[in-house]
């Protein structure tokens, strides 16, 4: 009898952490309501500066394509249709880009990347079969993706807006690393003599 109470209460005590912890997997509608962006803004900097909410980024001319990235671990992200803007219709809205300027892309974490000019026209990038195996660059885009397979982009995929590099065609993939996450500033950095 000393023994069946205490074994009683633990198995009591471990359904009910089972229980809570399958709750906790099913969707409520708030999990289920889109993300509210309405705070984030989108700095765009380059000979003159602008400051973007997440609806007028989605108000500009967009584009659609294949998106799938590895880490450096190995580890595949994807494959998604994504859609955004495309990254040099935002340099243009800065002013552009001379040969030698650079494009910095960061986020609130402190990550930041950079893009020149030839991968900003889709050339220079290192891609990847579905295996893993190198394959010679088909023509890539570099985005600032909105939205992943029709939906909003999630906070933890990098959301209101990430960087993704598309093709037209499936199954092409590139390094992760340029995937910046969380993006809120853009800037041109002109040619360093
Ligand atoms: N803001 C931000 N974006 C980021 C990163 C990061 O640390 N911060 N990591 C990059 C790297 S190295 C990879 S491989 C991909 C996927 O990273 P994850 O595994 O952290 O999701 O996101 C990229 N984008
Ligand atoms: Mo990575």
């Amino acid at each position: 009898m000393k023994l069946t109470i205490p074994v009683l209460l633990i198995s009591f005590l471990a359904v009910g952490f089972l229980m809570a912890a399958g709750c906790s997997d099913t969707k409520s509608p708030v999990a289920e309501a889109a993300p509210d962006y309405s705070d984030w803004r989108l700095t765009l900097k380059g000979a003159s500066e602008m400051v973007f909410t997440l609806d007028e980024l989605r108000n500009l001319p967009s584009v659609n394509g294949h998106g799938y990235c590895v880490s450096t671990t190995g580890f595949r992200f994807g494959p998604y249709r994504c859609k955004g803007v495309d990254l040099r219709v935002l340099a243009s809205m800065a002013g552009g880009m001379e040969p030698g300027d650079t494009i910095w892309i960061s986020a609130p974490d402190g990550y930041l990347w950079v893009f020149d000019l030839d991968q900003m026209e889709g050339r220079g990038f290192v891609t990847f079969n579905e295996g893993l195996a190198e394959i010679p660059s088909p023509p890539l885009r570099i985005i600032l993706m909105y939205e992943q397979d029709g939906k909003p982009l999630s906070y933890n995929d990098g959301g209101p807006a990430r960087i993704a590099i598309i093709s037209e065609e499936p199954g092409v993939i590139t390094e992760g690393s340029a995937w910046v996450k969380w993006v809120d500033r853009i800037e041109i950095k002109e040619k360093t003599a």
